[in-house]
C-alpha cells in the first residue's frame, strides 16, 4: 500500500483537497494527514504500520473505542442479510426505543444518515411548527454545514476561518441570529429585538467544537427560560454530547429539558446515523404523520442501526459512564500535570470524557476568548504528539475523546509524551 504522503498526492487529484471533510486535511496543523489502515480498541494503526494511541477517536462517535467486538459482529451479521431495504425493519424501531427510554425529553425520533441532516431537519421542523424562520446560534458552535448554520460555524469552518461560507444566500443568513456563548444578557437582548420572528434557539448544551466550553452555572437553564418566555423551541444539538456526557446527555447532566434534541455520532456506533426528536406533538407535524417534509434513503437502515443497537447496548452497562468520567479526569489530570511541569501558558476544559487543551491564557468561555489563541503552538503540539504515538485532533477547536477501550497505561503514555513535547514548547 502507498505510504501517506504517496496516498495524500493520488487524493488531491481526485477529491477537494484531497480529504472528505475539511479539517482531515490538517492545514491548521501544518504537514499531510496521515492516513490510516486500522483501529482497534484505544489504538489506530497508520499505512506504514505505525501504532498510535487515538483521542481523536473519529470526533466521537467511537466512544467504545475502535472495532469493538459487539459492533463489528452486528454489522456483520446485519450485511450478511442485505445492507439497506429502503422499507421497514425491526432494526430501526429498536433504535428509536433505545433512544426514546434514555433521553426522556424524547417521545418520538427520526433517524437520518448524518448530524448535519438530524440539524437542518430539527430547524425545518421548528420553523414549520411555529411559522417563524429566524433562528439564533452562538458563534463557535457548530451544528453541521447546512445553510442556516454557516455563519460563525465552529468546527472546520472556525479551523479554515471561513466561519461564514460563501454560498449562503444573503437572504437566508439574515435569518439567522448570532449570539455569544454563555451570555445570557446578550441573548435576551437578541429577543427583546426580534423574538416574535424566531422560531428556534440552537445550542450545543456542551460547546465542543470551539474546542470544550462548558455551559456556565444557569447558562442553559436561562436559555430555557428566555425560549419559553417568546414562545421560541429550544433545540439541543448533542451530536457530541449525546450518550457522550451521560447516559441521558447535557439534558439529563444538566437538568435543562428542550424542545428537540438533535442526535449524531455515538448513537451509530460510527456508522452513519443522526436523529432528531422530541415531544409526539411536536413530531408528529413530520412527514408522513404532518406537513413538515423530511426523507433519506438510507435513513435507519439495517446495517447503520446494527452499529447503534450494539453500541447503545453496550452504553447501558452498570457503571460504564463511572468509569468514562473517571478515565476523563485522569487524562485532563495527567495534562494538566504536564503543563505544569512544562511551564507553558495552557489549560485544559473537560466536561466528562471530552476534553480539550487550550494554548490560551484566559478560561475559555465563549469564542471570543479565543482572540489570543496560540494556534500555532496548538499545531506544534500536534505535530509532536503524532511524532510520539499519539493521535489528537488536528485542531486547537476540536476535542480529545477517551474511549471506555483507553486503559491506564495508555493515558499515562498520553500525559508522559504531552510533558516531553509541552516542554519543547516552554518559552516559545
Ligand atoms: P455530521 O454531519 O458531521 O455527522 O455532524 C455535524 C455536527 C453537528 N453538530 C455538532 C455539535 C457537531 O460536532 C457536528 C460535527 N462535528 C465535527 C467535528 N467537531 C465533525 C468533523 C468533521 O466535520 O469532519
Amino acid at each position: 500500500m502507498d505510504s501517506s504522503v504517496d496516498m495524500f498526492e493520488r487524493a488531491q487529484r481526485v477529491i477537494p483537497g484531497g480529504v472528505n471533510s475539511p479539517v482531515r486535511a490538517c492545514d491548521s496543523v501544518g504537514g499531510k494527514p496521515v492516513f490510516f489502515r486500522e483501529g482497534r480498541g484505544s489504538r489506530l494503526v497508520d499505512v506504514d504500520g505505525r501504532e498510535y494511541v487515538d483521542v481523536m477517536g473519529s470526533w466521537g462517535p467511537l466512544i467504545l473505542g475502535h472495532a469493538h467486538p459487539d459492533v463489528v459482529s452486528a454489522v456483520c451479521d446485519a450485511a450478511r442479510g442485505g445492507t439497506s431495504f429502503g422499507a421497514c425493519t425491526a432494526a430501526e424501531v429498536e433504535l428509536a426505543e433505545l433512544i426514546t427510554s434514555r433521553f426522556s425529553s424524547v417521545e418520538k425520533v427520526r433517524l437520518v444518515s448524518s448530524g448535519t441532516e438530524a440539524a437542518m431537519s430539527a430547524l425545518r421542523l421548528a420553523r414549520g411548527a411555529t411559522g417563524r424562520d429566524e433562528v439564533v446560534k452562538f458563534a463557535g458552535c457548530y451544528h453541521g454545514h447546512a445553510d442556516s448554520f454557516l455563519i460563525q460555524a465552529g468546527s472546520g469552518a472556525l479551523t479554515l476561518g471561513v466561519p461564514s461560507s460563501p454560498g449562503v444566500p444573503a437572504d437566508l443568513a439574515k435569518l439567522t441570529h448570532l449570539a455569544r456563548f454563555n451570555d445570557l444578557d446578550n441573548v435576551r437582548k437578541i429577543f427583546e429585538e426580534a423574538g416574535a420572528s424566531i422560531a428556534a434557539l440552537i445550542v450545543e448544551p456542551v460547546a465542543g467544537n470551539m474546542g470544550v466550553v462548558p455551559p456556565a452555572e444557569g447558562f442553559l437553564a436561562g436559555l430555557r427560560e428566555i425560549c419559553d418566555e417568546h414562545a421560541a423551541l429550544l433545540i439541543f444539538d448533542e451530536v457530541i454530547t449525546g450518550f457522550r456526557v451521560s447516559a441521558g446527555g447535557a439534558q439529563e447532566r444538566y437538568e435543562v429539558v428542550p424542545d428537540l434534541t438533535v442526535m449524531g455520532k455515538v448513537v451509530g456506533g460510527g456508522l452513519p446515523v443522526g436523529g432528531f426528536g422530541g415531544p409526539a406533538k411536536l413530531m408528529d407535524q413530520v412527514a408522513p404523520e404532518g406537513p413538515v417534509y423530511q426523507a433519506g434513503t438510507l435513513s435507519g437502515n439495517p446495517l447503520a442501526t446494527a452499529a447503534g443497537l450494539a453500541t447503545l447496548r453496550a452504553l447501558g452497562e452498570e457503571g460504564i459512564y463511572e468509569t468514562l468520567e473517571r478515565s476523563g479526569a485522569a487524562l485532563a489530570a495527567g495534562l494538566e500535570a504536564a503543563i505544569a511541569s512544562a511551564g507553558v501558558t495552557a489549560r485544559v476544559q473537560r466536561v466528562g470524557s471530552m476534553m480539550t487543551l487550550f494554548f490560551n491564557e484566559s478560561p475559555v468561555a465563549s469564542l471570543d476568548s479565543l482572540d489570543g489563541v496560540r494556534t500555532d503552538l496548538y499545531a506544534r503540539f500536534y505535530q509532536g504528539m503524532l511524532e510520539a504515538g499519539v493521535t489528537l485532533p488536528p485542531s486547537q477547536y476540536e476535542a480529545f475523546f477517551v474511549s471506555t477501550a483507553h486503559s491506564e497505561e495508555d493515558i499515562g503514555k498520553i500525559s508522559a509524551a504531552a510533558e516531553t513535547v509541552l516542554s519543547s514548547l516552554a518559552g516559545v
